[in-house]
């Protein structure tokens, strides 16, 4: 054990150890950058299957964690079967729920926390930024895979483990809500700037939801979080072989998933940058992703999917933007952070990278079409 998880106050060894079937436990580290659940590395005395996953749920943001759990499980299993039942020529896997000894998908402990093991996927890393063209092709390809292991999985199976989750007027009702307390005459530059743009933007904010409710958009399911850095990539092949962190799956627009996925890799800056003016969008590795999703994805993309894909981009852009500078607002009460203006700098990150697509909106949906049309010949 490290003597910073000592150090806070709990017993990790006892609590991995629910979940160690096979070997003891030598060892728990942080792992990851999560914004929401806390996450450690779980090593083991074992030969194989060495390491896995714990995490410890946040309840202010899943109320809910059983069914985050329910929702998972239905997932793996049923993807596992299906890529069994496939042939691929390549290495793809799917993360395991890990039950406790008592056969449990999640422990609790003392001070109520909800405690829950996911296996790790071994031989693998994951990246906070795109490397190449390849790395993109790659990363949408992930994401293609995913959509279609859960393709045919109906989204009335699954729970709403998040209401709200990606509908942007939601979002802007809660930031109408916070405002108010924020009168004060002697705003920031950068605060300014964050309210004027969430204001310029706010009556095209329902595109998606438009889409969906005149059912030009159905209803599916979706991974909801699919960042550049919940892609893992083999060690040795460099190719895609995952795609992990599955609390937020449950019914929505696979539109979320791809504006999610290309706001965060084709940022070649990162999130967590402070020099937000320097934040742009790379139209080039928008078209690796959108290749490599196609590739998979193509099969079940209907004619209205292509045409909301700019907006969906742009939309999950501005929209992450909105929701960290409501939750600094509000007094950062649903985003970790590691300083008080940390949602400010990230909100302002969105916001320019959303500038950004804006400004690159006739060659990215250039790249769009141009994809669609190899489709069609
Ligand atoms: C949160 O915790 P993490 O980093 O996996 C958030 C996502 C955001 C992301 C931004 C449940 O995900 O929606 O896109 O931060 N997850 C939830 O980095 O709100
Ligand atoms: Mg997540």
């Amino acid at each position: 054990m490290t003597e910073e998880l000592q150090i806070k106050g709990t017993d990790y060894l006892k609590i991995a150890e629910q979940f160690a079937l096979n070997g003891n436990v030598t060892e728990a580290k942080v792992f990851g950058s999560g914004n929401i659940n806390d996450t450690y590395l779980i090593s083991l005395d074992t030969l194989d299957n060495r390491n896995f996953i714990l995490q410890r749920i946040n309840h202010y943001v899943f109320p809910q964690p059983q069914l985050v759990m329910q929702n998972m499980r239905i997932f793996t299993e049923y993807a596992d079967q299906k890529l069994k039942n496939i042939h691929l020529d390549r290495r793809w896997e799917v993360p395991r729920v890990l039950l406790t000894k008592d056969g449990f998908d999640h422990y609790t402990d003392i001070d109520g926390s909800f405690w829950r093991a996911i296996s790790f996927i071994q031989n693998s890393q994951s990246f906070d930024t795109i490397q190449n063209i390849e790395h993109s092709k790659e990363v949408g390809y992930a994401l293609g895979m995913f959509h279609y292991l859960m393709g045919d999985l109906s989204p009335e199976q699954f729970a709403d483990t998040l209401p709200g989750f990606h509908i942007t007027p939601t979002y802007l009702q809660q930031y109408e809500e916070v405002l108010p307390l924020h009168t004060n005459t002697n705003i920031s530059e950068e605060v300014k700037y964050c309210l004027k743009f969430v204001s310029d933007r706010q009556k095209w904010a329902n595109v998606l939801e438009n889409a969906k409710a005149e059912n030009k958009l159905p209803l599916r399911l979706m991974h909801g979080d699919p960042k550049i850095n919940n892609v893992m990539f083999d060690i040795s092949t460099k190719k895609a072989v995952s795609v992990i962190d599955l609390d937020t799956i449950k019914p929505g627009l696979i539109h979320y998933d791809i504006g999610d996925c290309l706001r965060s890799a084709c940022n070649p800056a990162g999130e967590e940058i402070e020099d937000w003016e320097a934040v742009y969008f790379d139209t080039d590795l928008s078209q690796g992703i959108l290749q490599g999703y196609l590739a998979v994805a193509q099969d079940f993309m209907t004619e209205n999917d292509y045409l909301y894909i700019y907006d969906a981009i742009r939309l999950i852009t501005f929209e992450l933007g909105l929701r960290f500078f409501t939750d600094y607002l509000a007094g950062n009460v649903y985003f970790k952070i590691k300083y008080p203006e940390h949602n400010l700098f990230r909100a302002l990150v969105q916001f320019k990278l959303a500038e950004s697509i804006e400004s690159q909106a006739q060659t990215i949906n250039r790249i769009i079409a141009d994809l669609q049309d190899c489709k069609i010949n």
